[in-house]
């Protein structure tokens, strides 16, 4: 058995005036309540340190001030530190500046030391470019990052092979099957899914979720591996995000799983020993696979 106890630490919403020191604040608490728990991994939201500010246009929020130039940075040291007290790894999203001035939504994983281990830029970035009167809610991912330019690389950390992927990567089976054919026993994500369709009108809240659940659980089935999805939910100004984080084994069967839209914690046993199966029979890939009609799927 190689078991983790997993943390999945869902937020509740970040009003745009909020600072970062009460964010990391709420954040600690989190982490404070998984040591007790005996948690040795912690997974926080997407752009976990602020509001989900692409929804917002340049003159409405102080855009710049959303993104991180470094990473740990003042602000964020004290979740690192208090993470080595505590011997937790963890994983969290932010807004990333790099020094050339590219902009990535992006998400780091530690080992319980407080060490950066392995960082993922988004791939899949959903929403559009420019302001959009037929929409409800605004969501300007595209104008304010870059497509993700690392892959979706698995790294060894605390005795399995983890990987990373945020929010909208979810939806997508590529990101999972690219992970999976790496070996990923752990997949970790956190999300920001506004409640509303936002072209659509009242599509219903609990399609939207079962879409979310729907994608991880499928995703965690069919590469035999564990996932930890985390949101970031509730009413930010007015714009309201879903909750529903879970925690779901390689069998695709949810073991743990958020009641609130608020901060709150999850937690799951994960043996990732219980990957084995799956990888070793019905998705055995060296055996099973036959890439030689999976071409379409990279062609253009
Ligand atoms: N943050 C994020 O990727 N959210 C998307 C909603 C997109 S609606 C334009 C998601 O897939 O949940």
């Amino acid at each position: 058995m190689r078991v983790i106890k997993i943390g999945g630490a869902q937020m509740g919403p970040i009003q745009k005036a909020e600072d970062r020191a009460s964010v990391v604040a709420r954040m600690i608490a989190l982490l404070d309540r998984a040591a007790e728990q005996g948690c040795g991994l912690v997974v926080f939201p997407e752009l976990a340190l602020t509001t989900f500010f692409p929804r917002w246009k340049e003159h409405e929020a102080d855009i710049p001030s959303f993104y991180e130039d470094a990473m740990p940075n003042a602000a964020t040291q004290p979740l690192f530190d208090r993470a080595k007290a505590h011997g937790i790894a963890i994983s969290f999203g932010y807004a990333e500046r790099t020094p050339e001035g590219r902009r990535f939504n992006t998400s780091i994983l530690t080992d319980r030391t407080g060490a950066i281990v392995g960082k993922y830029r988004k791939v899949h970035l959903p929403g559009h470019v420019e302001y959009d009167p037929e929409r409800t809610h605004q969501h300007l991912e595209k104008r304010y990052f870059e497509p993700g330019d690392l892959g979706f690389p698995v790294w060894r950390n605390e005795g399995a092979v983890m990987g990373m992927c945020i929010c909208n990567d979810r939806r997508w089976p590529e990101t999972w099957r690219v992970m999976g054919l790496q070996g990923v026993e752990l997949v970790v994500l956190g999300y920001n899914t506004p409640s509303v369709n936002s072209q659509m009108g009242d599509e219903g809240l609990e399609k939207r979720l079962y879409h979310s659940e729907l994608s991880i659980t499928s995703g965690a089935y069919q590469n035999a591996c564990w996932a930890v999805a985390v949101a970031k939910a509730g009413d930010e100004d007015g714009h309201p995000l879903m909750g529903g984080s879970i925690i779901v084994d390689p069998n695709g069967f949810v073991v743990a799983r958020a009641q609130t839209e608020g901060d709150e914690l999850i937690v799951a046993d994960a043996d990732m020993d219980a990957c084995n199966f799956g990888k070793e029979t019905i998705f055995d890939f060296a055996r099973h696979r036959r890439i030689e009609h999976y071409g379409r799927i990279t062609a253009q």
